[in-house]
């Protein structure tokens, strides 16, 4: 008897359909636009169409959940895929910052029932963000992407029951 999620397989990831927001912050514009990229290759391998994806841009992170949030409620999109950068400066910023950007997803989430994806970096050096936002499908964007399909799908099949 074949179960419902009785696998931890990686299942066919088919996003043809799918609907897919991607929030990126611009502060340190160079890397995050190098995950956007990645996200865009991971949605395409996925077969989400072009004219399906609704990008917008913020000014940081920590304004990232906020745009998620109020996308996610739109009802137009199946997933958020959140993208940004923070590296650890000198002071306690980077801790706020962090913070603020990891709950607000969370909660942009839990309290839509919208996926949104936590592609995020939160690093200590620029060359941890360079080593994760490159053109493999390590790229932590391209990560991100592939989350967002799956977890769209998997929530079509649970509210189809
Ligand atoms: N925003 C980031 O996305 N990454 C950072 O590394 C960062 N640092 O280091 O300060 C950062 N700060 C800006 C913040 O996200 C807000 O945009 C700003 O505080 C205005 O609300």
């Amino acid at each position: 008897m074949t179960r419902a999620g009785s696998s931890g397989a990686m299942p066919e990831l088919n996003g043809k359909g799918l609907r897919i927001g991607i929030v990126s912050a611009r502060f340190n514009d160079h890397i995050v636009t190098a995950l956007r990229d990645g996200a865009l290759r991971g949605l395409e391998r996925c077969g989400v169409a072009d004219n399906d994806i609704v990008e917008h841009w913020v000014p940081g992170a920590f304004e990232v959940p906020l745009a998620a949030k109020v996308l996610a409620e739109t009802g137009a999109v199946d997933a958020v895929i959140c993208l940004g950068t923070v590296i650890r400066g000198d002071t306690p910023h980077f801790e706020y910052v962090c913070e603020a950007a990891t709950r607000g997803v969370q909660e942009a989430q839990m309290s839509t029932g919208v996926p949104v994806m936590f592609g995020v970096l939160t690093l200590n050096t620029e060359q941890q963000a360079i080593d994760r936002s490159g053109p493999g499908i390590d790229n932590k964007g391209d990560e991100a992407a592939i989350g967002a399909v799956e977890m769209a799908l998997l929530l079509k099949t649970i509210r189809n029951y």
